[in-house]
């Protein structure tokens, strides 16, 4: 048996494992001591990442619809197809009738050559999952800091005194960051926690604040307030290091803590308390996730977590910084290469003359479109409207992730071509036109960038099952048939052209990574140069080098509860499963927790509503409805339901009013209906 070291296929923690293959097949997973987020420790899915590199629903062929039925395909025939008919749409249509969706779980490599086809066809609408997700991060802390990025390691956070978790299930999302929590709180950290569930990682919390869903920047502000009010604020740090300070004092001028607890729900005091302990530990982090970025008001959410930190000192330094917890395995890097609307490799702005002109000759062209592309959602409403015509789907399974999944389906059926590229047939590919089948994690080697920004090679342990292949390598081959290159790059290749094309990646080479199975963090501009750990330490990376406060005020949600809707409703995710369910639900040992859908209702609405424990309800939104086994817990508050996103139809439910910045979906609220079912 052999050992080889990959890296995991799921969260954005980027854990190292050791699979252990026999006669070419992956049979188990070892851990490995030695890596430095992980240290040995693997959380349930890791345990089991090997279960789904040979799993019998993996796709084996490319297929082909066929007067509505699949049959299977060769790869000349399935290739050839969708490349006359990218080229046919573009040739009638233009080019913005073609949509492409990236995928946060293939490599950097395949992301950047993905985007780069994309754009040398002409289009900007190249956008991956990083929208339904960290986009406000990527918008708001650029805006702030001069960087979207997490500004520290992961096991930096050992080193805080104070770790302030706002919308983070950590313990249940990215188990092995809580690791990190866990020790800093054994050395005396103190340990906030706002979140309207009381998850897992809530009841670990000294300070547990059980705000309203939606409210986070009422909540930062009467931080803020209190801090000013107090005179607490390290004024030194925004004299030297900070531009902006006296439009942030004078919009607080009139906010106090007790306005604050209104919209909030939280008490006064509790407010106060967490501010005084925030601004006076020697280095406090504030470790955000989902609870912040998937609102309306998303990047507000995000620039008033940069406020706070700005106003207290609490950046660039070990211990002090922030922590937005990237979700996909390669959420980062897919982001880092350009699969976004409106930003080219390396956080170009398509609408920046220079740098895009720079990119274009890189790649042997005087120019590529100035225009930002259509983002996830609104790929889907242009498919509606009969205005995109094309889609590519790489590694993502929309018609369960996206919001009002409803009109997803409609749109995706409206499309006159659609191809999907993955492991399984999944509810996605199964609309398509043309479905291809992808190598996995396991049957591929290549980089990826976890959500410190370190940058970490996984090599090829064992082949793809029947004709499936890598991801560059179908990308490769499809660009050399539409005739934007001669032949299909191996990943080396592609990485030494990013080492090009990113400054942050120019010292990243394919040679310096494969040595250093612990990666390297971006920036790293040159071979010689070690890396970037902190960000921020003496200067931000702002144009003007110095961080920028943004006053932001309370809105309230697109949707409040109401006679018909009574109910606030809240979606996210359990330890067990991932995302959209394809890989998660399909290892039996993982599903069998939590093999359907379920609500969680607080004992007094399931009191009120007369339901109990383990029935099944009818769960209905402006939308549409899903039904749902209850589970009656007081993990939620009451008036709040819950459902995991992991299962198809509770997308139905969700609403799609995107933040205006960052385009990222309301996910987080909406109101809801709940009546029992006649078998319930
Ligand atoms: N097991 C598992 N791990 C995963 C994933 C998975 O599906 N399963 N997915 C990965 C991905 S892609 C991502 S993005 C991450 C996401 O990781 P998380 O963000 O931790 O996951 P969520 O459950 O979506 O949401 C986090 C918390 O936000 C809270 N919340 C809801 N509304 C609000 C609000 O208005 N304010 C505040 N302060 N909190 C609120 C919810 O109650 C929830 O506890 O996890 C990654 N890791
Ligand atoms: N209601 C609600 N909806 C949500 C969220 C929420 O909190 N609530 N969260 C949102 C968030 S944060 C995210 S990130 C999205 C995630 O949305 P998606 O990205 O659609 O979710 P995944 O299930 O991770 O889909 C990844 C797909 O890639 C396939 N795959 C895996 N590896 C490879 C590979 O190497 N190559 C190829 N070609 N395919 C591969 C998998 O089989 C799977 O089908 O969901 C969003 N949707
Ligand atoms: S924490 Fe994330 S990267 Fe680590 S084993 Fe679990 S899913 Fe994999
Ligand atoms: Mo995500």
């Amino acid at each position: 048996m052999t050992l080889i070291p990959v890296l995991c296929p799921y969260c954005g923690a980027g854990c190292r494992l050791g699979l252990q293959v026999e006669d070419g097949r992956a049979v188990g997973v070892e851990y490995l001591t030695d890596h430095p987020v992980a240290l040995g420790a693997l959380c349930p899915k890791g345990n089991v990442a090997h279960e789904v590199i040979h799993h019998p629903d993996r796709l084996e062929h490319p297929l082909v619809r066929e007067n509505g039925r699949f049959r299977e395909a060769d790869w000349e025939e399935a290739l050839g197809l969708v490349a006359y008919n990218l080229s046919r749409i573009r040739q009638e249509h233009g080019p913005d009738a073609l949509g492409f969706l990236a995928s946060a779980k293939a490599t950097n490599e395949e992301n950047y050559f993905f985007q780069k086809l994309a754009r040398l066809l002409g289009t900007n609408n190249v956008d991956h999952c990083a929208r339904l997700c960290h986009a406000p991060s990527v918008m708001g802390l650029r805006r702030a800091l001069g960087s979207g990025a997490m500004t520290n390691p992961i096991p930096d956070l050992a080193h805080s005194r104070c770790i302030l978790v706002i919308g983070s299930n950590f313990a249940e999302n990215h188990p092995v960051v809580a690791r990190w929590v866990w020790e800093a709180k054994d050395r005396g950290a103190t340990f906030i926690v706002a979140d309207p569930r009381h998850t897992p990682t809530a009841r670990m919390a000294n300070l547990y604040l059980p705000l309203r869903p939606g409210t986070d920047v009422a909540f930062l502000n009467g931080m803020a307030a209190v801090i000013l009010r107090e005179g607490l604020a390290d004024y030194d740090f925004i004299a030297a290091r900070t531009e902006g300070f006296e439009e942030l004092r004078a919009a607080l001028a009139d906010f106090t803590p007790e306005r604050a607890a209104e919209i909030t729900g939280l008490a006064p005091s509790d407010i106060l308390r967490a501010a005084r302990v925030y601004v006076r530990s020697p280095a406090s982090a504030i470790v955000y996730c989902m609870g912040v970025t998937q609102h309306t008001v998303g990047t507000d959410n995000v620039l008033a977590c940069a406020n706070l930190a700005l106003l207290c000192g609490q950046v660039g330094r070990p211990g002090a910084g922030l922590f937005p917890l990237r979700g996909q395995n390669n959420v980062q890097g897919a982001s880092d290469m350009g699969a976004l609307a409106e930003l080219l490799p390396g956080y170009v702005p398509v609408a920046d003359d220079e740098g895009r002109r720079r990119l274009a000759r890189l790649w042997g062209r005087e120019d590529l479109p100035a225009f930002s592309g259509l983002s996830v959602v609104e790929l889907m409403d242009a498919a509606l409207e009969g205005r995109v015509r094309a889609l590519y789907v790489m590694g993502e399974n929309p018609v369960v992730s996206d919001p009002a999944a409803g009109e997803t389906v409609r749109a995706l059926e409206n499309l006159e071509f659609l191809v999907v590229q993955d492991l399984f047939l999944t509810e996605t590919a199964r609309l398509a036109h043309v479905a291809l089948p992808a190598a996995c994690w396991a049957e591929k080697s290549g980089s990826y960038t976890n959500t410190e920004r370190r940058v970490q090679w996984s090599p090829k342990a064992v082949e793809p099952p029947g004709q499936a292949r890598p991801d560059l390598s179908i990308i490769g081959e499809l660009g050399r048939r539409l005739g934007l290159w001669e032949r299909a790059p191996g990943p080396e290749e592609v990485l030494a052209e990013i080492n090009r094309a990113i400054p942050a990646y120019g010292g990243i080479t394919p040679e310096r990574l494969q040595a250093t199975p612990e990666g390297v963090f971006w920036p790293c501009p040159d071979p010689a140069h070690p890396g970037t750990p902190i960000l921020h330490r003496e200067r931000f990376t702002t144009p003007s080098g110095r961080g920028r406060f943004h006053p932001v005020a309370y809105q309230p949600p697109p949707e409040t509860p109401d006679a018909h809707y009574p109910l606030w409703m809240t979606t996210g995710r359990v330890v067990i499963h991932y995302n959209s369910g394809s890989m998660s639900l399909r290892l039996s040992e993982l599903a069998a927790y939590a093999p359907e859908v379920w609500v969680t209702v607080h004992p007094e609405d399931a009191r009120r509503l007369g339901v109990q424990d383990g029935e099944m309800v009818r769960v209905r939104s402006r939308r549409g409805d899903v039904e749902a086994r209850v589970q009656v817990s007081d993990q939620v508050q009451p008036g709040l339901v819950f459902l995991p996103f992991h299962f198809p139809g509770v997308n139905v439910l969700t609403l799609k009013e995107l933040d205006r910045e960052a385009r990222v979906p309301s996910y987080k609220v909406a109101s809801c209906a709940l009546e029992r079912t006649e078998e319930g």
